[in-house]
């Protein structure tokens, strides 16, 4: 299914006005504080976020899980509700696959498919820590029921080399240019394996990887502290991920997933180092209250997201930092929202935390810094955390096409309710 523009207009209708007022008043007051509306609305909405295929139906957990109807069936499908979401919210232009997953049949019907609908591919997404049945990820009926890159078995680690290699391919036909490679490898219990001879298992695996590489291509190794291993995790935290980067080659750099921190963790300050070495790859925007909760970005914590992109958009507007550009995208699980709405819901929380963190006064920051002035930092800080641009947001959104209201938009135009007469209600996607 697809929206047209007539129908986001319609939907538009009712708030127009209000959505008018909103702007004039909150442009009225950003330019008491020498900031520049226009620019703001150009950045916000030039800013795009990935929206991962494997997030597009709803998730569970080991307990239960509870369909929502209407889900994605196919690759092609979930490329379409990556097209609902990009033509309400004009705040995504990209999918990020998991293979095996989402495997493209053609991949140049995929391609087109997704061109239609002005999206391309993001990073491609390798998954060893299934047992695939019937799929080329396993075809020896080896396991990694003991960890995949990491393996004592160097059948296993062959393996699972050749499955990244085969995830590349996969990716050069859609026109991705990064890989990501998240190991659940890990030991469940002390002793059950030798913590320097793991590491230096992936870290020689993840060397071989990242040689067949097309030469554009980046690598982006993904730190998780523990789980689905529970004693010790191979690449636990941004240190590990920075070592096997700097061991593995230039162009391999170090994922933030925000959910893979233990509780108070100071993300940001991690964000920071890893910007600072020019080894950030980029996110996968989520949050939590424990730990990989997967909830939606902003829910719990949105001031961490705001002190985060504080110390990206240091990087962004051009300061002395050296990184490559960074790869935006969500990592998220549904197991009560629908998880269209609630992926528009994320994309708005990160919009907002980038737009707060565009009004900060930067010199004056660094002012109150240099006269170790605390509480004059918390001021600044705080009076760009607690001003609502959403009206910004939505003009971005407007000027593209998009809704001023996604999520009323959404519901408003009956899209789940379509969906579920198009595909049923016992579709389900693959996925977690
Ligand atoms: C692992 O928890 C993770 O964050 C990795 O990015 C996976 O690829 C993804 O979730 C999907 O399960
Ligand atoms: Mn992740």
């Amino acid at each position: 299914m697809r929206l047209n523009s007539a129908e986001i207009e319609k939907a538009n209708q009712v708030h127009s006005a209000a959505h008018r007022r909103d702007v004039e008043v909150l442009s009225e007051q950003l330019a008491r504080r020498g900031l520049d509306p226009e620019k703001l609305i150009a950045k916000i909405g030039a800013f795009q976020v990935a929206v991962p295929s494997w997030a597009l139906g709803t998730g569970g957990t080991r307990f239960g899980r509870f369909p929502i109807g209407g889900e994605p069936g196919s690759l092609d499908q979930k490329i379409e509700d990556a097209g609902l979401l990009r033509a309400l919210s004009r705040q995504t232009a990209s999918i990020s696959l998991h293979i095996p997953w989402d495997i493209p049949r053609d991949a140049k019907a995929t391609r087109e498919l997704a061109a239609g609908l002005g999206l391309k591919f993001d990073a491609v997404n390798s998954n060893t820590f299934q047992d695939a049945k019937n799929h080329s990820n396993m075809p020896r009926g080896l396991s990694y029921k003991f960890g995949s890159l990491c393996h004592s078995d160097a059948q296993v680690r062959r393996q699972a080399v050749e499955h990244n290699l085969e995830v590349v391919r996969y990716g050069v036909e859609l026109g991705s240019e990064a890989i990501t490679v998240w190991l659940a490898d890990g030991t469940n219990y002390p002793g059950q394996a030798n913590f320097r001879r793991q590491f230096e298992r992936v870290r020689d695996s993840l060397k071989e990887i990242y040689k067949a590489l097309p030469p554009h291509w980046a690598m982006f190794t993904e730190h998780k502290p523990y789980e689905p291993n529970f004693y010790s995790s191979v690449v636990s935290d941004w240190g590990s991920s920075l070592l096997l980067a700097r061991a593995t080659g230039e162009r391999c750099r170090c994922l933030v997933d925000l959910g893979h921190h233990l509780p108070n963790t100071n993300i940001e300050q991690i964000v920071s180092r890893l910007l600072m070495e020019g080894r950030l790859a980029g996110f996968h925007f989520n949050d939590s209250k424990y730990s990989d909760d997967d909830l939606t970005t902003g829910c719990i914590k949105s001031y961490q997201l705001f002190l985060i992109f504080v110390e990206l958009v240091e990087f962004l507007e051009g300061g002395s930092i050296k990184n490559p550009p960074l790869a935006w995208m969500i990592d998220a699980s549904h197991n009560t929202k629908d998880p269209l709405e609630d992926l528009v819901q994320s994309l708005e929380a990160i919009a907002l935390a980038y737009g707060q963190a565009l009004l900060l006064p930067r010199r004056e920051l660094e002012e109150a810094q240099d006269h170790n002035d605390p509480a004059w930092a918390q001021e600044i800080l705080q009076n760009a955390y607690r001003t609502d641009v959403r009206p910004l947001l939505a003009e971005a959104r407007l000027r593209q096409g998009g809704a001023i209201y996604p999520v009323e938009a959404y519901r408003r135009l009956g899209v789940r309710e379509r969906l579920v007469k198009e595909r049923g209600s016992g579709t389900v996607a693959t996925g977690l």
